[in-house]
């Protein structure tokens, strides 16, 4: 996706995240762009690039045919460029030249159907020339670089080209002052350069030229002007994309890693809700829950008959009570030190801290925030925990009752002689057994019962008391970040980088 509503997105998610000054260039960038894709320039540009002293304006000058561009021998000699232009250049092309900083033009001579831009050098000890040159060579349609025998191995122009390469359109490669080789010495040169153009990415053949022999004719004019001609047909380049593409890169870099590194609020908040969970329904509470349960179930779902069976299984029901209450108590509470709640805590803390750093504000203290929104959750769900009251309990309360008397009862009636007394101990045995089974059993189950619902409630109070103290907080400050990095992540990687 290489449009201008994708770029547009990726400029406009980095206010805010990177740096205003990367922003403010990214939109000049942009402008440049969509000026460009408006009004396209009729002529295509051809920059003549080079070291100093290579002869580029000299080049120039036997291209016109005419002394257009001051030569010299005082390194370096072209400070400002200088645009040959064809003597009907439309507006656009000369806007363009404007925004490319080009004010020197010369049209008498009037130039073939493109303009010819002379630029200052790329490797003299005057800066400023390489940096007009990179400026304007990356916006080129076609470039020619012109070296010469002495520096066509020119590392300085060879490192600018390579790097600008990516967004290079056609490029003709000159090795001008062949009048200063003799015979073979050309074709060695000129094979050599070959090969470390090409090491440069910069395929095609060279050029042997003279723009300016101090004897004869000037050389291989024709057939430079033939290498433009023809590297301006073929050219591909595209100027828009590859401004669009720069704008992108700026942003790209000036993005702080972290902005990449961020999560968004729901994967955070359901990563926290699992540790919470497991953290707020320890096991030991359930077990101390299903105890109580099962106490509480022998004493009011048994009558006597649930106390006795209880007394003998697990001791008396009251301080069974109090020590399962004592433990769930004690189970709840631990949460609170537990270092995994600190764990917990800390690694909101990080997230957090991460999030500020995006948008430069101090990071929330959001250790007792957290501490709340899981007390909250606790205390809205402890009321889940309560084991009473199954509907049957009063009726098998009254058989944990009518059992044991009807037992004792009937070995009073056996005993006394009376008829069905053992009938009648018999069923009140039955009755007393079944239900100092069925009572505690009862009561566990309705413990078991109680401990998920908690344990459901606690998960859900926990994650809407997160969202609520901190997700808020979080989505905000990591908002702009994850805004970008998706806006980066849905732009193509483009060709020249
Ligand atoms: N022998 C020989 N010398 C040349 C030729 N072309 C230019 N020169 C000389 O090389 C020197 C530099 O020429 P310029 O055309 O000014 O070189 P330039 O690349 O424009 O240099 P800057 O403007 O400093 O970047 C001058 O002294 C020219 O006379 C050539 O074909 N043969
Ligand atoms: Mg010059």
């Amino acid at each position: 996706m290489r449009d201008s509503s994708a770029v547009t997105r990726v400029v406009d998610a980095s206010d805010g995240v990177v740096d205003p000054a990367v922003v403010a260039r990214a939109r000049r960038l942009l402008e440049e762009a969509e000026r460009r894709a408006a009004a396209p320039p009729a002529l295509p540009i051809v920059a003549v690039v080079g070291g100093t002293g290579s002869g580029k304006s000299s080049l120039v000058n036997a291209l016109a045919g005419v002394p257009i561009a001051r030569t010299g021998l005082v390194r370096p000699t072209t400070q400002e460029p200088l645009a040959w232009i064809p003597s009907d250049v439309d507006p656009v092309t000369a806007a363009l030249l404007d925004d490319l900083g080009i004010g020197q033009r010369v049209s008498d001579p009037p130039a073939p159907d493109w303009v010819l831009v002379d630029l200052p050098d790329t490797d003299s000890v005057r800066q400023e020339n390489a940096l007009v040159a990179e400026w304007v060579i990356p916006r080129a349609d076609v470039v020619v670089w012109v070296t010469d025998p002495v520096k066509y191995h020119d590392a300085r122009t060879a490192e600018v080209l390579a790097r600008l390469r990516p967004a290079l359109g056609g490029v003709v490669v000159v090795l001008n002052k062949v009048d200063t080789l003799i015979g073979a010495e050309v074709d060695a040169v000129r094979v050599a350069l070959g090969s470390f153009a090409a090491d440069l990415g910069l395929e095609g053949r060279v050029i042997p030229a003279a723009g300016a022999p101090p004897h004869g004719q000037p050389i291989g004019v024709d057939a430079v002007r033939r290498a433009i001609d023809h590297a301006v047909g073929a050219a591909s380049f595209d100027p828009v994309a590859h401004l669009r593409a720069s704008a992108v890169d700026l942003i790209r870099e000036a993005t702080p890693t972290a902005a990449f590194a961020v999560r968004p609020w729901p994967m955070v908040e359901a990563e926290t809700s699992v540790a919470v969970r497991r953290l707020l329904v320890p096991e030991g509470a359930g077990t101390a829950l299903q105890a109580l349960g099962r106490a509480t179930g022998a004493a009011e779902a048994g009558g006597v008959a649930g106390g006795i069976a209880h007394r003998v299984a697990h001791g008396p029901v009251e301080s069974a009570r109090a020590g399962a209450l004592d433990a769930l108590e004690r189970s709840l509470d631990e949460w609170r030190t537990d270092e995994r709640t600190v764990a917990v805590r800390s690694a909101l803390e990080m997230a957090m801290v991460d999030a500020a750093a995006l948008t430069d504000a101090p990071p929330p203290g959001i250790g007792d925030r957290v501490d709340g929104a899981f007390a909250d959750a606790v205390r809205a769900a402890s009321s889940k925990l309560d084991v009473r009251g199954r509907p049957w309990w009063p009726f098998t309360r009254a058989l944990g009752w009518i059992g044991p008397i009807a037992l004792f009862a009937g070995v009073a009636m056996a005993v006394a002689g009376v008829p069905g007394g053992a009938l009648v101990a018999a069923a009140g045995a039955l009755v007393t057994g079944v239900v100092a089974l069925l009572a505690p059993w009862s009561g566990r189950a309705s413990a078991t019962t109680a401990w998920e619902r908690f344990a459901e409630d606690v998960a859900v109070g926990a994650r809407s008391g997160l969202r609520s103290s901190v997700g808020d907080d979080y989505e905000r400050s990591v908002g702009p970040a994850l805004d970008l990095a998706a806006a980066l992540a849905a732009w193509d990687s483009h060709p020249y980088t």
